[in-house]
């Protein structure tokens, strides 16, 4: 922490991170043959093989469906500190597991996130946290806390915050509309990494 340049700079750099799935795994992982590729929506044999996949995650986990152990586990979301929050978004019934349909329509947003204003718009919906359309200064604080850990103190981090907020909040009501949000994405530290403009 002797290097306050680089630790402002880190957390949104470890953000970048997070959201740059397939870029990301590519480096680390071996391609497995369960891993969906990335075109823009699936062909009967992939939902076969979607299906035959859910069947086997949630058979392991009680037929409930998928848990979130079982999601944050997956080759496309392991090591993605938003993993949790994702597996959140898409729990469209609450109930802590993934039916097929919720399980199918994550696997197809991160599909679709291969495309700069599905991402966008995508990575919007995780800094919301509360899911009230504008992403506040809490929003901000909650999402990056998730990806920077213990890391930086909450003062360091909620200067960032305060920063980002400033710089990219138009209308002056302190929050990031997603069109204040998708100028914030397309410069400085979140741009390429995010890739929401290609
Ligand atoms: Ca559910
Ligand atoms: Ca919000």
């Amino acid at each position: 922490m002797g290097n306050s340049a680089s630790a402002q700079k880190g957390p949104l750099a470890t953000a970048n991170a997070g959201l740059s799935w397939r870029t990301q795994k590519k480096s680390d992982s071996t391609p497995s043959q369960d891993v969906i590729e990335s075109t823009p929506e699936f062909t009967s044999a992939e939902i076969e093989r979607l299906r035959r996949r859910f069947g086997r995650l949630a058979a392991s986990q009680g037929d409930s469906g998928v848990s979130l152990q079982g999601f944050t586990r997956l080759p496309e979301f392991v090591g993605n500190p938003f993993a949790g929050r994702l597996f959140q978004l898409y729990d469209s019934n609450k109930d802590g597991f993934l039916g097929f349909e919720e399980f199918k329509e994550a696997l197809t947003g991160f599909r679709r996130s291969q495309n700069a204003e599905e991402k966008c718009k995508l990575i919007f919906r995780v800094y919301d946290s509360d899911g009230d359309g504008v992403i506040s200064a809490e929003d901000l604080f909650i999402t990056l806390r998730m990806v920077v850990g213990r890391e930086l103190s909450d003062t360091l981090l909620k200067d960032i915050v305060q920063s980002v907020i400033e710089g990219h909040d138009e209308s002056g009501d302190g929050k990031l509309s997603l069109d204040e949000f998708r100028k914030l994405l397309s410069k400085g530290d979140f741009d390429t990494q995010f890739g929401c403009i290609s």
